[in-house]
């Protein structure tokens, strides 16, 4: 697309806004306020139990998934933080890494810890982590989260994002109040190892690996735990980890409610936790989320900056960079609809039964082609007003390939 095309895509659309009463400059800088994190397991390509298709090039060190992130950062100006799963991640040099980081404008966002597989801990994970009938499996899994917290702090991170596997497959393998308590009593001890500027993200997650019960299946079941724990432990939103046509939107808005958002795990879904690249199914429930969101933060339900935006994808087809890039667009787009919104008119339509009004408040943004306001904040900070014609005209897979070989493989999901 030439400059030119731009310049008149861009001077069409600020006339449209400002019929709807918004100014351009306003939300160029918003939408280049908001970053988004990306978990270092993103960067390889992903697998699934029946194959895994390495597409070369892939970073085989922390020092790499670095790079990866902050060749991403430099394109599209829309990440400044990476996300760390231990032990996969574990830095044999903090200092090294932490200057390599800032080198390339990097910040740790929440640590992920790992207490779904074994990885050569004295006791195995087989029947659960914090919720193992076994104490000294559960202490096991409670001082592998304080070990994190301790590489988190090192590196300067401020929260610890726990996701739990533990569950049972089958009737009667587990004691349902037992493993909630256990889990709880494990979450104490943690939650109270952290720095006091910390956060605990609790995610939920319906089922998988386990088939019948969940420790943590949903929402309120996490809300319940964060209660027990204190201000600090919030939920966390992964978009798929809901089953299917669950109205994420309003769990958003409950949580904001509740001050209980700790922050989203980004991806998209057709039927359960697909990790496929946000915004490729469900676009529009995506922008209902932001609405939420926005409209949560503006009527002080809890404060914006007190939530945390992440992907959590993977996919076994795409190059993960270039998916990362798609992730990212479709996300500001989202956001940027949302900020179109004329919540006034939405909420005077919601007061007095307009239903039809209400709809056509949220269609009028949502059907705005906003591309022209995200490549223009996009450039505006200095980023590619193309990020992925210019990954492919750069042949930047063909150069990461002659770098790290063709075989390279990132651990990860
Ligand atoms: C798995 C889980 C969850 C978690 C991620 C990293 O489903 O989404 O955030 O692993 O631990 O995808
Ligand atoms: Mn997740
Ligand atoms: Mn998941």
């Amino acid at each position: 697309m030439s400059t030119d095309f731009h310049q008149r895509s861009l001077s069409l659309l600020s006339e449209q806004l400002a019929e709807m009463g918004k100014s351009t400059a306003e939300l160029i800088s918003q939408i280049s306020a908001f970053q988004i994190a990306v978990p270092s397991w993103a960067l390889g390509a992903g697998g699934t139990r029946f194959g895994r298709f390495s597409i070369g090039g892939e970073p085989r060190n922390l020092e790499e998934k670095l790079e990866d992130i902050g060749l991403l950062a430099k394109l599209t100006k829309r990440t400044d933080a990476v996300s760390l799963h231990i032990p996969w991640d574990i830095p044999k040099d903090t200092q090294a890494i932490k200057e390599k980081a800032s080198s390339l404008g990097i910040s740790f966002d929440a640590m992920n810890s790992n207490t779904f597989q074994d990885y050569g801990q004295a006791l195995t994970y087989k029947m659960g982590s914090l919720s193992n009938a076994d104490a000294a499996t559960r202490k096991q899994a409670v001082e592998h989260n304080l070990q994190v917290i301790e590489i988190g702090k090192s590196l300067g991170s401020k929260g610890l994002t726990v996701w739990l596997a533990d569950g049972s497959n089958f009737p009667g393998q587990a004691h349902f109040r037992k493993a909630l308590e256990w889990t709880t009593d494990s979450l104490k001890e943690i939650y109270g190892g952290m720095p006091g500027d910390w956060k605990l993200l609790l995610e939920y997650k319906p089922y998988e690996p386990n088939f019948y019960h969940t420790v943590i299946p949903d929402w309120g079941t996490s809300s319940l735990i964060c209660r027990q724990l204190g201000d600090r432990a919030k939920v966390l939103v992964d978009l798929g980890h809901h089953l299917p046509n669950t109205n994420i939107e309003q769990i958003v808005a409950t949580l904001m409610h509740q001050n209980l958002l700790a922050g989203f795990h980004f991806n998209d879904s057709k039927y359960g936790d697909d990790d496929l690249s946000t915004g490729s199914i469900k676009p529009y429930q995506l922008f209902l989320i932001f609405c939420e969101l926005i409209g949560g933060a503006a009527d002080g339900a809890q404060n914006w900056n007190s939530i945390s935006w992440m992907i959590d994808a993977s996919h076994n087809t795409k190059d993960p960079l270039e998916d990362l890039i798609q992730a990212l667009e479709a996300i500001s787009q989202a956001y940027a609809k949302a900020l179109l919104v004329d919540r006034e008119k939405l909420t005077h339509c919601q007061l007095s039964g307009d239903t039809v009004g209400a709809q056509a408040v949220l269609q009028e943004a949502f059907l705005t082609d906003v591309r022209a306001l995200v490549r223009e904040a996009r450039i505006q900070s200095g980023g590619e007003p193309n990020p992925l014609a210019f990954y492919r005209r750069e042949k930047i897979r063909e150069k990461l390939i002659a770098q790290r070989g063709k075989n390279a493989q990132a651990s990860g999901l």
